[in-house]
């Protein structure tokens, strides 16, 4: 029987990616976002290779968020994969001048979304004993970087979250894992700087991991034997040592 899987934050991106991954490989998708004329584009595009239902909810709001979850009809129900992808960084600023809104953003997309999202889904897997949550994270998760404060702290939140998931959820077979992306060129930039050009400098100069180098290591992560389970995956472009390093040809 074909699994089915939860992608959130698949409006672009890794998301996006993921799904057109997942689709390929026959797997059903529940693919989620706010911009609802992206996950209808989406949608057409992958009928042709598998089933897909939409849910358009933004994971701020938790009653929206386990509404939309509650919504699914009887052939989308059983999530057997939930990729936690949504999430973003807002804004670049040193800690003493950033702003309340960033952060609020940040903590409230990234981190409680995340927790929302999964407890709406959590209980049917362990219900069930069978299930994998895969969580986005990010090097940002692994260190602190100038001017990165609360998105690097939400990230090393989405860390934490995962050990935690993987430690409850080991009595019930479930499946949890962390992939840890650094430098990936998606929409990510033009959140983070707010549209502003700065945005375009930051994958010139050398070759940035594109969205689906994370959906095929995404892929290989959830079609693994029963008994292996990949915890912890970090994945720099090579041009990229660490989250200060990046040799540019410049
Ligand atoms: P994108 O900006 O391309 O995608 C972000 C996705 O998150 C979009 O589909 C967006 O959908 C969704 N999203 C954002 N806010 C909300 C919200 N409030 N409610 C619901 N969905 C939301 O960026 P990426 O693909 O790069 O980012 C995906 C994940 O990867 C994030 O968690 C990010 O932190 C992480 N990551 C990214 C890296 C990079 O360098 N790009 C590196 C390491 C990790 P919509 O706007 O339609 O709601
Ligand atoms: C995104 C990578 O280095 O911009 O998580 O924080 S970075």
């Amino acid at each position: 029987m074909k699994k089915t899987a939860l992608i959130t934050g698949a409006t672009s991106g890794i998301g996006e990616a993921t799904a057109y991954e997942f689709a390929k490989h026959g797997i059903h998708l529940v693919l989620c976002g706010r911009r609802l004329n992206r996950l209808n584009t989406i949608q057409k595009a992958l009928e042709r290779l598998t089933n897909v239902h939409i849910l358009n909810f933004d994971v701020r709001d938790k009653t929206k968020t386990l509404q939309a979850i509650e919504s699914l009809p009887n052939a989308f129900q059983n999530i057997d994969i939930l990729i936690n992808n949504a999430g973003n960084a807002h804004g670049l600023d040193p800690i003493n001048e950033g702003s309340i809104d960033d952060w609020d953003a940040m903590m409230d997309i990234n981190v409680k979304g995340l927790l929302y999202v999964s407890k709406a889904i959590i209980p049917q897997m362990t219900a069930r004993q069978s299930g994998h949550i895969i969580n986005i994270g990010s090097s940002a998760g692994k260190e602190v970087y100038p001017k990165g404060n609360v998105y690097c702290a939400s990230k090393h939140a989405v860390l934490a979250i995962t050990e935690g998931m993987r430690i409850d959820l080991n009595p019930f077979g479930i499946k949890v894992g962390a992939i840890s992306p650094g430098l990936v060129e998606t929409e990510f930039s033009q959140v983070r700087f707010k549209g502003d050009e700065v945005a375009d400098s930051v994958y010139k100069g050398f070759k940035a991991l594109q969205a689906n180098d994370i959906a095929e290591i995404i892929y290989f992560a959830i079609s693994r034997p029963p008994h292996v389970n990949i915890a912890d995956l970090l994945v720099f472009p090579t041009a990229q040592a660490s989250s200060t390093i990046v040799k540019k040809n410049v």
